[in-house]
């Protein structure tokens, strides 16, 4: 992917007040203490830094950060609805799902029902540039996890999900 760092969001974010810095990264993933923890790191004075200590940071993620983190991820297939910086990302990532066919939808919502019954929260993939198809492929893989690698594989597409949305802020 090519990106171009945005030089003036950086330097906004750098001198903004401890508030408004935060609200420039919420969307990014909906956890407080990261959001802190970034903004309490500035200055930073090239993108690759902020990017560096955010992965950092997202590196101490369990699974308490997981359930958290899922309220701002919608299902798979369910339309992002709302105003909302999260909705628009979402959306964003998951228009390759968005407007399939039926037959695909329908696997996709059985297989969100499966897996959250068998782990007990909502499937989340880092959806930006896989079709349905790879992503019902990936869902149904996944549901051969064990817990504990299952929890892994989440906590990764969240890295990397939260990585995009911190890109699709400071970078274009
Ligand atoms: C999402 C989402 O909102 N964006 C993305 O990449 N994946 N949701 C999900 N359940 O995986």
């Amino acid at each position: 992917m090519q990106e171009t760092a945005r030089p003036d969001a950086l330097r906004a974010f750098n001198s903004a007040s401890v508030e408004q810095a935060k609200e420039m990264i919420a969307a990014c993933v909906a956890l407080p203490e990261w959001q802190q923890s970034l903004v309490a790191g500035r200055p930073y004075v090239s993108l690759g830094a902020l990017l560096e200590k955010a992965a950092a940071l997202s590196e101490r993620w369990q699974l308490s950060e997981l359930e958290s983190a899922l309220q701002a991820h919608p299902r798979i297939g369910d339309k992002p609805k709302g105003l909302s910086a999260e909705s628009s990302f979402s959306r964003q990532e998951q228009a390759s799902v968005n407007g399939h066919d039926a037959a695909l939808r329908q696997a996709l919502s059985q297989g969100n029902a499966d897996y959250e019954a068998r782990f007990g929260r909502v499937f989340l993939i880092r959806a930006k540039g896989r079709s349905g198809e790879e992503i019902l492929a990936n869902l149904n893989q996944r549901l051969k996890n064990s817990d504990a690698d299952e929890i892994q594989e989440a906590l990764r597409q969240l890295r990397k999900i939260t990585q995009l949305r911190l890109e699709g802020v400071f970078a274009r």
